[in-house]
């Protein structure tokens, strides 16, 4: 790299810090898990990978094709690039999804940033006029500052951005993920949005995407979840995602409910209204799968659902998996999971997991559910529509399974 630019990987870092510092400020709570993940990952007892002390994720939800598109060539300056489609239609949630992450094992290992980023699917709105007016609302807004678009462009123009460059690019996109207490609009149409679907009217109804949760990663999410229980966290139920295993596969999520904030609406003084959307979210990931173990996975996940509703969820779910093998042998033997060689200082080699980078989109539907409170939405008809997702973004979204297998050694 040529002296003086800083690299997209240093600028991922310091945007991830800024970010987090920026949430633990707005949401206290945040900062109860991370004092809550970094007591359990010290007693976990295993080497935890240097990365695991800064890994985060975070989510935010866009409103238009046109923030979309500049949203992934932001995130193009901090090194991450569209991994996967999620449809969450089928969950009742009007958007659908991709995960920028850094995608090379070094820069993976520097910071794993990833941003779960959602686009709103105004075409799932029933009421045309309702669609017509979010429609004209996201299109008058503008979620970034002239400066970062500037700077976005010059990154694409000259391949880097130097020093000042670099902070500034940092400070202006914080901006973008900041909090607004104020509305765009009157509680009149606030309430409008919201009887359309809840998520409507966190897009719609305020001048940005704000960072909805920031997501520190745990080794030991039982314990974790019990030590938010035990503060007084009001956390989800159940754990998204595998039971606990000897050998943890994929994602382990659960998460505190969303917090009622107080917002004003444009045009009105005296009592202010509220809000919900920022939660909190811990994780434990595990081995990524070949498309094999994920077929495995989704079809035990869809048994324990289906189960007898008389036996608590995690008897079901432990049951379900007792058919997904739990020892390296039979995992690498039957082709269940990415493996890479790792060679010991005494010249012997054995094979570890490659860490799952992304998310799953069942456990998605399932964090977004819980944050809707008692608002509950039918599936919505629609088909997945992953060319009209990536002809907004402006680019194809990459294949996971693709990268992993780049990535993996042959066993
Ligand atoms: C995103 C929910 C998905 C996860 O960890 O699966 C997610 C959202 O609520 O915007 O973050
Ligand atoms: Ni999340």
């Amino acid at each position: 790299m040529t002296t003086g630019f800083v690299d997209a990987s240093a600028i991922r870092d310091r945007f991830c810090a800024a970010l987090s510092a920026m949430y633990r400020a707005e949401v206290p709570l945040y900062g109860d898990l991370l004092a809550i993940v970094a007591q359990v990952n010290a007693q976990a007892g295993e080497a935890a990978p240097a990365r695991v002390e800064i890994e985060r994720h975070g989510a935010i939800r866009v409103g238009t094709a046109a923030e979309l598109a500049m949203m992934g060539r932001a995130f193009a300056v901090m090194g991450m690039e569209p991994v996967g489609y999620y449809d969450l239609a089928p969950a009742g949630v009007p958007v659908h999804s991709t995960a920028f992450r850094p995608v090379a094992e070094e820069a993976l290992a520097r910071n794993p940033f990833r941003v779960f980023c959602s686009l709103l699917r105004l075409e799932l709105i029933a009421d045309p006029a309702l669609r017509e007016e979010a429609a004209a609302l996201l299109a008058a807004r503008q979620i970034f500052r002239p400066e970062t678009l500037a700077l976005i462009a010059r990154h694409e123009a000259q391949g880097a951005l130097d020093e000042a460059q670099a902070d500034a690019f940092v400070a202006g996109l914080l901006e973008t993920f900041r909090w607004h207490e104020d509305t765009l609009v009157d509680r009149a149409t606030y309430d409008r949005l919201l009887a359309s679907h809840r998520l409507v009217a966190d897009v719609v109804a305020f001048r940005g995407p704000h960072i909805n949760h920031l997501t520190p990663r745990t080794l030991d999410i039982d314990a974790a979840q019990a030590a938010m229980l035990a503060r007084g966290i009001e956390a989800k139920e159940v754990i998204e995602g595998p039971p606990p295993r000897a050998i943890p596969i994929l994602l382990r999520q659960t998460s505190f409910k969303a917090l009622s904030e107080s917002v004003r609406f444009a045009g009105e003084e005296g009592t202010p209204g509220r809000h919900t959307a920022r939660f909190g979210e811990i994780e434990q990931r595990g081995a990524a799968l070949t498309p094999k173990g994920r077929a495995l996975y989704d079809r035990l996940l869809a048994q324990a659902q289906g189960g007898p509703a008389d036996m608590p969820y995690e008897q079901r779910l432990a049951r379900a998996f007792a058919n997904f093998p739990d020892d390296m042998e039979a995992l690498v033997d039957q082709d269940l999971i990415y493996t890479r060689r790792v060679t010991a200082p005494d010249g012997s080699v054995t094979l570890e997991p490659l860490t799952y980078e992304d998310f799953l989109p069942v456990s998605a539907a399932g964090i977004f559910q819980s944050n809707l409170g008692a608002q509950h939405h039918d599936a919505y008809g629609e088909q997945g529509a992953q060319a009209e997702f990536e002809a907004a973004l402006g680019r194809a979204v990459l294949d996971p399974f693709a990268l992993y297998a780049a990535m993996a050694d042959r066993p």
